[in-house]
């Protein structure tokens, strides 16, 4: 490694130590002072570049939250043990009411009382959604690397019950992708694709908190509109119990998106992977034939010209974005020679080519806004993604071009949650730890 990557790859390390907070991860510790899922999954790959046994208690840390059904929440709150005793037995007394969600929802909007104060397997508080599910592939990665057995046996079961969640309740209709029934399930909360489906969604909440404007350029975030609609959701998904089929059903908003269902076949596919190494063939079985469903359903709602877009299940309309959501595709396990050749032109040379990675919206789209947030500029974690997927797939010099596009975006920017797709320049959050984690992993 010569000077600037050591130099480089030492902030990377600095900056997951600051976020680190013992078993979990926070993505930043002024924005985003708690848990999420796939923020985990990606961290653990960077604590593997410093030390194997705080990566698998990231990955163990989000599947102990994992709920009755499956679902393993997208966000976890930072819940101190007497807190959650007290709401446990006071939470219908005022004064607890009042308090807690201060305390506890302390610096994020919303608060755990937002989900009705849902808690995960492990005690804390929680949300009643999930996220794109990359912790079966950092799983992998993790055994790949470490072969440490019984860590990775321990975790084989809560990753097949949240997919089999995901493939069972969130597929109502056996259309082997699973719905998703709020934006941010994708992790991509305002990407344009989700505008017409969240039109439809009358806003009931009026006022907004927003304490993430206290530390990121209102430009960069989503507006308030955005968020009365993602609040709105919540209320109503807490109002009716958060009955996961019927939500997927029939509830207000409703998705298919193709970089979550590609992140999906994927998981299943490094889940099969693992369960076999371990001589779990009946799961190894299921894995795969999970993977082989998704991916199969993914490819036949493939266009013409490759690329697969998502689709509002309320009037089964597909959309016209061209957005890093079709992007994801390539990490699918099993793609058609056509759709690989147009999803890597698409990536490196075409209209979400940047010099810093992948942008997560068609250069071309009217709807672009460079600053902000997942309406074009790039992230790390996608880059890093497609990366994958076109290693996976065989595409070793373009896989290597991406990554080298990514680590530069971080040596342009500085380590950032997004950046500008034409400048490199950093934006969003500081200090935010996927982005430290995959460019740590990438410069070893
Ligand atoms: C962003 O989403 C959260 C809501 O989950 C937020 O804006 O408050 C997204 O970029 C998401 O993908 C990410 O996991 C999360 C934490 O980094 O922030």
């Amino acid at each position: 490694m010569d000077v600037l990557d050591g130099r480089l790859a030492a902030v990377c390390r600095a900056t997951l130590e600051r976020d680190d907070r013992g078993s979990y991860t926070v993505p930043a510790p002024l924005t985003y002072p708690h848990q999420w899922n796939w923020d985990s999954a990606f961290v653990a790959l960077g604590w593997l570049e410093i030390s194997p046994e705080r990566a698998w208690r990231e990955l163990e840390s989000l599947l102990a939250a994992q709920q009755p059904n499956g679902l393993v929440p997208h966000l976890i709150y930072a819940t101190p043990a007497p807190i959650a005793e007290l709401v446990a037995h006071l939470h219908d007394v005022p004064v607890v009411r009042r308090l807690v969600p201060a305390l506890v929802g302390r610096r994020y909007s919303p608060s755990p009382a937002w989900w009705g104060w849902r808690r995960g397997g492990d005690g804390r508080f929680c949300s009643a959604i999930t996220q794109p599910p990359v912790a079966a592939t950092a799983t992998w990665l993790l055994f790949e690397a470490t072969g440490d057995e019984p860590r990775a046996r321990a975790l084989l079961p809560a990753l097949a019950r949240w997919h089999r969640f995901l493939l069972d309740e969130r597929d109502p209709l056996g259309l082997g992708e699973p719905v998703l029934i709020h934006p941010w399930e994708s992790g991509r909360d305002n990407a344009p694709e989700w505008d017409a489906p969240l039109d439809r969604v009358r806003p009931e909440v009026t006022v907004v908190p927003r304490p993430d404007r206290d530390h990121v350029d209102a430009a960069e975030r989503p507006s308030d509109d955005h968020y009365r609609r993602f609040l709105t959701l919540v209320r109503r998904g807490t109002r009716s119990g958060w009955r996961q089929r019927e939500l997927a059903a029939r509830g207000p908003f409703r998705v298919l998106d193709p970089g979550f269902s590609a992140i999906l076949a994927r998981a299943c596919a490094d889940l099969s992977r693992l369960a076999d190494a371990l001589g779990e063939r009946r799961l190894a079985e299921v894995e795969a034939a999970r993977a082989e469903r998704v991916a199969a359903a993914l490819a036949a709602r493939t266009g013409g010209d490759g690329l697969a877009r998502a689709i509002d299940l309320a009037d089964d309309s597909e959309s016209d974005a061209l957005s890093c959501g079709s992007a994801l595709a390539v990490v699918a396990p099993s793609l058609s020679a056509a759709s690989l050749d147009a999803l890597e032109q698409v990536v490196l040379q075409g209209p979400l080519a940047s010099p810093f990675g992948v942008r997560s919206l068609d250069r071309g789209d009217r709807r672009l806004r460079p600053r902000c947030y997942w309406r074009g500029p790039v992230w790390v974690n996608v880059g890093w993604l497609c990366a994958l997927g076109l290693a996976t797939h065989g595409r070793r010099r373009s896989s290597a071009l991406l990554i080298r596009r990514v680590v530069e975006c971080v040596r342009a920017g500085g380590v950032r949650e997004y950046y500008a797709p034409g400048s490199g320049r950093g934006l969003g959050a500081h200090d935010f730890a996927w982005t430290a984690a995959l460019c740590l992993r990438e410069l070893g």
